[in-house]
């Protein structure tokens, strides 16, 4: 039986077109600013993201953490949303690495954005005991809101009341191109402001690995020194970057394919009496669960060839991606089916 690979786009595999691009890179070393492929990769991005400049990192978390050491000094205290990924799902890196203290605010669960009130109530004016706050992060679309996109007015809004304030806004965009597809507004107009947006290219964009930073010129300079800091630096990663440019050129598009698939999954789901299916607007698509646990229904749906996962203990999180067709999900909701007929988990 054929798995159908739902937990999340992360575990996309690059297809033969893409393989032939990164085995015909032209290479050099990216230390030196050497590499042709990253150099292209770099343009390509900044000019999407309607930036001055660019850098290639290894990941998503990575691409964050740079960010955050780069907008910030040890002991400053940044402004982030309580569900966001920097907050949840790095390591702590942010603490650990950039030395920052962390300010959760609430995620608005619509779309993952904060109150602009709450965000101003909380920058604090720094004295012999209080810490600077510093940087304000948003994250577009939200992952652990179940992947809603935050239009460009509310974005607009919450950067200009970071900087009203004197904060940098950073916009952890992993997910920024299914914001655009879902929104029908280009990723640059989404972003606009802010002071650095990152994007992932391992995603939903297809490629095996890395992720871009975008900013001004001066700060794409003191982030690729960061990025070396934390041993970033990737020689011929022309190989990698050339998966990124097919990604921009081939990929894009056909995201809104992810989420008419992860619409039809909500509504197949949404059938069986189990299941709550929160209302999918990209790529994502968080299920609440009415019997059973996270845990059990991982497992039951595991044994029948549906791989998901928890997003919290009565939570289940489905991702499509590039290489799920609209039959996988046709077959996974037949999948779903038995097992919910047989008794559930
Ligand atoms: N998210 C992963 C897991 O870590 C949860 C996933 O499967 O969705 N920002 C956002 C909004 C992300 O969702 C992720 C990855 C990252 C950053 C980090 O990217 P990577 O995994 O490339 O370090």
């Amino acid at each position: 039986m054929n798995i159908i690979d739902l937990r999340s786009d992360t575990v996309s595999k690059p297809t033969p077109a893409m393989r032939r691009a990164m085995a015909d890179a032209e290479v050099g070393d990216d230390v030196y600013s050497d590499d042709p492929s990253v150099n292209r990769l770099e343009a390509m991005a900044a000019e999407r993201l309607g930036r001055e400049a660019a850098v290639f990192v290894a990941s998503g978390t990575m691409a964050n953490l740079v960010s955050v050491m780069t907008h910030t000094r040890p002991g400053d205290e940044i402004l982030l949303g309580n569900e966001s990924h920097i907050l949840n799902y790095e390591g702590g890196g942010a603490a650990r690495i950039a030395g920052v203290q962390t300010m959760p605010l609430p995620n608005n669960w619509d779309d993952g954005s904060l109150d602009p009130a709450e965000v101003a109530a909380a920058v604090r004016t720094p004295t012999l005991n209080i810490p600077r706050t510093t940087l304000l992060c948003l994250e577009n679309t939200h992952n652990r809101c179940g992947g809603r996109a935050m239009p460009a007015n509310l974005m607009r809004e919450l950067i200009d009341t970071g900087h009203a304030h004197n904060l940098r806004v950073h916009v952890d965009g992993a997910r920024i191109f299914n914001a655009e597809a879902a929104l029908g507004t280009p990723a640059a107009e989404i972003t606009r402001g802010a002071d650095s947006v990152t994007f992932c290219l391992s995603k939903g964009l297809g490629c095996p690995v890395g992720s871009v930073i975008c900013g001004s010129l001066e700060f794409i300079a003191l982030a690729r020194a960061n990025r070396r800091v934390l041993g970033g630096g990737m020689r011929q990663a022309g190989v990698l970057a050339a998966a990124g440019i097919y990604a921009l050129d081939h990929n894009v598009d056909r995201l809104a394919d992810d989420h008419v698939n992860a619409a039809r999954l909500a509504e197949g789901l949404g059938s069986f009496e189990v299941f709550s299916p929160e209302s999918p607007q990209t790529n994502i698509l968080a299920v609440g669960l009415r019997a059973g646990t996270s845990a059990s229904w991982g497992k039951a749906l595991r044994e029948a060839g549906v791989l998901c996962t928890a997003f919290g203990p009565k939570r289940l999180r489905f991702v499509t991606h590039v290489n799920i067709t609209a039959d996988d999900i046709e077959e996974a909701l037949r999948r779903i089916e038995r097992v919910v007929e047989a008794g559930g988990a």
